[in-house]
C-alpha cells in the first residue's frame, strides 16, 4: 500500500491548479452570470492535454492514468465547474467509449482530434421520458441497409451546440428491450439534426446544456459503435468511467468551497477573535475537511481500480454517490461560514453551492448509485 502520488501524477495535479488558477479564475463570476461558454479556456485546456488525458498517444491524448485524471479534475473543479463538466465529458465518455469500443476508422476520424481537444464530443442518453430509466429509450435508429434513419429527442445534453461530434443511443429493435440499442456518431451538420434552445440552469451555467432534435438524420452504419444491439452496454459501461469524472468534479467543488471557508474564517473576526477561533466554525471546517478526505480516497481508489483493469463499477458509484453528497453539504457550510458575504457573487461560494446540485443528478442519479451499489453487495 503506497498512498504516495508519483512525480507525474504531482505534476498533472500542479499544472491543472497553475492553469486553473491562471487561466479559469478571471472571468468565472461573469461566464457563470452570462451563461457564457468558456471557449477559450477550453482550447488552452485542449493545447494543454487535458481533454484526452487518458487516451494513447498514438490516437492524439495524453496517455496517463486514471489518477492523474481525478486530480486533474479536482483541481479544474475547485474554480470553475462549468469547465470541468466539458472535460470530464469529453475524457470519460467520448474518448473513453471510443477508444475502447470503436473501429480503427472510428478512432482515426474522431477519436484524435477529440483527443487533442481540436473538437469537443457530446454524449447522448438522456431523454425527455428516459434519463434515469435508461433502456426506455424512445429514439429510434432504424436500420435502412448502409445507414441508420435516427429520429426523436435527446434532453439536457452537455456541451450540446459546442460538440461536433455526438453519441447517440437509439433503439433499433424495439422487441429486443435494451439488447436492440445502438450507440451511432453523429456529426453536427448531418441534415435533419438541430440544436435546440440553451437551458437555462441553476449550476454550471458556463456550461451549454441543449435539448437536440433529430429528424431522418441518415447515418451511416460505420458509425455504429461496436455490434448491433451493443448500446445499452456501452451506455453502462461508459458512464461507469463517467461516474468517477463527476466523482472528482464534486470533490473538487467541495474542496475549492471549503479552501475558501478555511481562508475567511481566518481573516474574518467576530466577537473579538477570527471565527476560525470560534469552535461552532473550527468544528464545521473539521468535518469539511475529513468528507473531502474521504471522497478524495473513494475518488483515488475507483480510478486505481481502473487502472489495474478490476471492475469499478461498485467504487465508482461509491465515489460518486459519496462525493455529490458530501459536495452539497460542505458547499451550503462554506456558505454559512461566510455569512452574509457568502450570499454574493463575489465570493464564489454561493456559485460552488449551486454548481454542487448537478453532481447529485446527472451521469446517474445519487438514488441511481443506491441501485448499482445495492445490486453490486447483494448479488455476492
Ligand atoms: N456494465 C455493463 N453492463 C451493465 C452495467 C454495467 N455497469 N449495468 C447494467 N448492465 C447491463 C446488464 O448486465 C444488463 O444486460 P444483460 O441483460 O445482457 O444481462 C443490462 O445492462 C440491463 O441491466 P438491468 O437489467 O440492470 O437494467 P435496469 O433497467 O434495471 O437498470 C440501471 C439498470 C438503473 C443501473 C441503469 O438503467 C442506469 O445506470 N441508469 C442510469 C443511467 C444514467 O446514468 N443516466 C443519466 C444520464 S447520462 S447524464
Amino acid at each position: 500500500m503506497d498512498f504516495n502520488l508519483s512525480e507525474e501524477q504531482i505534476m498533472i495535479r500542479d499544472a491543472a491548479r497553475d492553469f486553473a488558477q491562471a487561466e479559469l479564475l478571471p472571468g468565472v463570476i461573469e461566464r457563470d452570470e452570462k451563461q457564457q461558454f468558456p471557449a477559450e479556456q477550453i482550447k488552452k485546456m485542449g493545447e494543454l492535454g487535458f481533454l484526452g488525458m487518458m487516451v494513447d498517444p498514438k490516437y492524439g491524448g495524453s496517455g496517463l492514468d486514471t489518477v492523474s485524471y481525478v486530480l486533474a479534475m479536482e483541481e479544474i473543479s475547485k474554480i470553475d465547474a462549468s469547465a470541468s463538466v466539458v472535460m470530464s465529458v469529453n475524457n470519460s465518455l467520448v474518448c473513453w467509449g471510443l477508444e475502447h469500443y470503436g473501429t480503427e476508422e472510428q478512432k482515426q476520424k474522431y477519436l484524435i482530434p477529440l483527443a487533442k481537444g481540436e473538437i469537443i464530443g457530446a454524449f447522448c442518453l438522456s431523454e425527455p421520458e428516459a434519463g434515469s430509466d435508461a433502456t426506455s429509450q424512445k429514439t429510434t435508429a432504424i436500420d435502412k441497409g448502409d445507414y441508420y434513419l435516427l429520429n426523436g429527442t435527446k434532453n439536457w445534453i452537455t456541451n450540446g451546440n459546442n460538440a461536433s461530434i455526438y453519441l447517440v443511443i437509439a433503439q433499433t429493435h424495439p422487441e429486443k428491450m435494451h439488447k436492440g440499442i445502438n450507440a451511432l456518431i453523429v456529426e453536427k451538420g448531418m441534415e435533419g439534426f438541430v440544436v435546440g434552445p440553451k437551458e437555462n440552469k441553476l449550476g454550471i451555467r458556463g456550461s451549454d446544456t441543449h435539448s437536440l432534435m433529430f429528424t431522418d438524420v441518415k447515418v451511416p452504419k460505420g458509425n455504429r459503435i461496436g455490434d448491433d444491439g451493443f448500446g445499452f452496454k456501452f451506455a453502462m459501461k461508459t458512464l461507469a468511467g463517467g461516474r468517477i469524472g463527476i466523482a472528482s468534479q464534486a470533490l473538487g467543488i467541495a474542496s475549492g468551497a471549503y479552501e475558501l471557508a478555511l481562508k475567511y474564517s481566518k481573516e474574518r473576526k467576530a466577537f473579538g477573535k477570527e471565527i476560525s477561533k470560534h469552535q461552532a466554525i473550527a468544528f464545521k471546517l473539521a468535518d469539511m475537511a475529513l468528507q473531502i478526505e474521504a471522497a478524495r480516497h473513494l475518488c483515488i481508489k475507483a480510478a486505481w481500480e481502473k487502472d489495474q483493469k478490476l471492475n469499478y463499477d461498485l467504487s465508482g458509484a461509491m465515489a460518486k454517490l459519496y462525493a455529490a453528497d458530501m459536495a452539497m453539504q460542505v458547499t451550503i457550510e462554506a456558505v454559512q461560514i461566510h455569512g452574509g458575504y457568502g450570499f454574493v457573487k463575489e465570493y464564489h461560494v454561493e456559485r460552488l453551492m449551486r454548481d454542487a446540485k448537478i453532481t447529485q443528478i446527472y451521469e446517474g442519479t445519487s438514488e441511481i448509485q443506491k441501485i448499482v451499489i445495492s445490486r453490486s453487495i447483494l448479488q455476492d
